[in-house]
């Protein structure tokens, strides 16, 4: 049984990487939530309807949104005058619609979330970080902003100052997320941005609680290869934050929580600073091009001895 801690748009690859082996495994993936947003009326959750499309095989390949998606709704919006930056397609509205009916009707994000698996047909348990809320808030040069905001509508252009999650103090986690933790052979922080997709989960008490306790089966694939990011904007976050920009400074970040490190064998230089934080190290080619990328990491993960 595997646990993958997830966020962003790129997490999904480790995910799909460990459902399409040969043998299917016992898969629980724990998403990010600080992305959610209230938009038009509507909650959206990219980084859990990431996970939800790619698992039911429509992701679009941007990675978010449904693959062939049209955007006549919101065209039409703008057509009355709205402001329109956040993309949502059609068949994605869908979604989103009947999320906020089912929220507004009185069911947790949790609950929700199992009825949406089920209607998309996806076997593996997806549980949002928290039902609480939680959001990232980016403080930038140009004021305080919702992640959202931050890097659809700004384009991530603002220059970042600090990264706060609101609401984390007081969010609490769901029993059964706890206890997929507690009985998973391994878990695994996918090779997502640190601060903003993987944080936002670990800032949840109960979580990182659980984690430390749990530190010798957690395996962390680290996101960046030499001083560059795999993909997205985690470098940026990553000098906000004050950390080194390297997979050393993600190890740093990491070590309270994570006994068990992945890096590219490029970074074969800073193995030993690595160990030295406790932790075992691992070299391996850790980008994910294709599928079957995906599944060769997610082999070499699971083949591990730790
Ligand atoms: N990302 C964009 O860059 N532009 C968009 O217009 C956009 C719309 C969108 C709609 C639904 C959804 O689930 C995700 C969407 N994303 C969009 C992705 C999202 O902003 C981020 O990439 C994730 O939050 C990162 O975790």
């Amino acid at each position: 049984m595997i646990t993958v801690l997830a966020g962003g748009t790129g997490s999904i690859k480790i995910i799909r990487g460990f459902t399409s082996g040969h043998r299917e495994e016992e898969l629980t993936i724990v998403s990010n939530v600080g992305d959610n947003i209230w938009l038009y009326g509507l909650y959206i959750c990219p980084d859990i309807d990431t996970v939800l499309y790619g698992l039911a095989g429509i992701l679009s390949e941007r990675g978010w949104g449904i693959k062939d998606d049209t955007f006549l709704c919101l065209h039409q919006m703008e057509k009355l005058g709205q402001e329109v930056w956040f993309q949502l397609g059609d068949r994605d509205l869908a979604t989103h619609l009947l999320r906020t009916l089912l929220i507004r009707k009185g069911m947790t994000l949790t609950e929700v979330t199992d009825w949406m698996t089920k209607k998309y047909s996806v076997s593996k348990k997806i549980y949002p970080a928290t039902d609480s809320q939680l959001e990232t808030i980016i403080i930038t040069d140009q004021g305080p902003m919702h992640i959202q905001e931050f890097w659809v509508k700004h384009q991530g252009d603002p220059r970042v100052i600090d990264i706060r999650y609101i609401g984390a103090e007081s969010a609490t986690t769901n029993p059964e997320l706890i206890n997929s933790l507690k009985t998973s052979d391994l878990i695994v922080l996918a090779p997502a941005n640190p601060v903003t997709s993987i944080n936002p989960i670990l800032v949840v008490r109960e979580i990182r609680e659980q984690l430390r306790k749990l530190r010798s089966k957690v395996v962390a694939i680290s996101p960046l290869i030499g001083e560059q990011a795999i993909s997205g904007p985690a470098i940026k976050y990553i000098k906000a934050m004050k950390l080194k920009a390297s997979a050393l400074g993600v190890a740093i970040f990491y070590s309270d929580i994570v006994g068990n490190f992945v890096i590219h064998p490029s970074d074969s230089n800073l193995s030993s600073k690595i160990g030295s934080l406790d932790m075992n190290v691992f070299q391996t080619d850790i980008i994910m091009r294709n599928c079957s990328d995906e599944r060769r990491l997610s082999s070499y993960v699971k083949s591990l001895k730790f």
